[in-house]
């Protein structure tokens, strides 16, 4: 059984088993969740992610899809990199962001790990709309089995944490 929790606060300070990372496809650095994470992680972090597009990721990671790495001098054992969709307003991608969170829970589950630690995905530089993200976030986690025994969603800010205590608790 997975307990969901909630936490408004800095992804980066989490004393977890794995921190999911809000990468782009080429893996090597950005924004938001991504530039936190790398800046307070340290140079293995990138270096790991380096190594990865000269070996099985040379076209970089797929939307949708997970690769873990370690988390540097991050508190955690491991990164998990995820790959957002870009919101869109014609076209339904949510497909795309559940499997960020199926994806990250089986890269979890492959790695043993007990707690792990999420931002909402594509709710920041990639537009996706805060309460749809939390809802798709909160549900995928809950419908998705895995061996994890707590997800916790790390939030930024009052109105990020907002949208997921109400999809948690509607
Ligand atoms: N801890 C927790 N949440 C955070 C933190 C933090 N330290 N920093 C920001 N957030 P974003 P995306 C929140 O933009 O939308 C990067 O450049 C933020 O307020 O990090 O998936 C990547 O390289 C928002 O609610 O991720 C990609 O190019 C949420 O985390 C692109 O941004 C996600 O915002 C990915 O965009």
């Amino acid at each position: 059984m997975t307990e969901v929790t909630l936490v408004h606060g800095d992804i980066t300070e989490q004393v977890v088993d794995a921190v999911v990372n809000a990468a782009n496809s080429s893996l090597l650095g950005g924004g938001g969740v991504d530039g936190a994470i790398h800046r307070r992680g340290g140079p293995e972090i990138l270096a790991a992610c380096r190594e990865l597009r000269a070996t099985t990721l040379a076209d970089g990671l797929a939307t949708g899809q997970a690769v873990a790495t370690t988390a540097g001098r991050l508190p955690a054992r491991h990164v998990i990199h995820v790959v957002g969709p870009i919101w869109s307003a014609t076209r339904d991608r949510s497909h795309l962001l559940r499997s960020c969170y199926e994806q990250a829970l089986r890269v979890a589950d492959e790695l043993g790990t007990l707690s792990v630690a999420f931002p909402a995905v594509s709710a920041g530089v990639y537009g996706w709309p805060l309460d749809d993200a939390a809802r798709i976030a909160v549900d995928t986690v809950l419908a998705t089995p895995t061996g994890v025994r707590e997800a916790r969603f790390v939030l930024f800010d009052e109105r990020s944490y907002a949208a997921f205590r109400a999809a948690l608790t509607t």
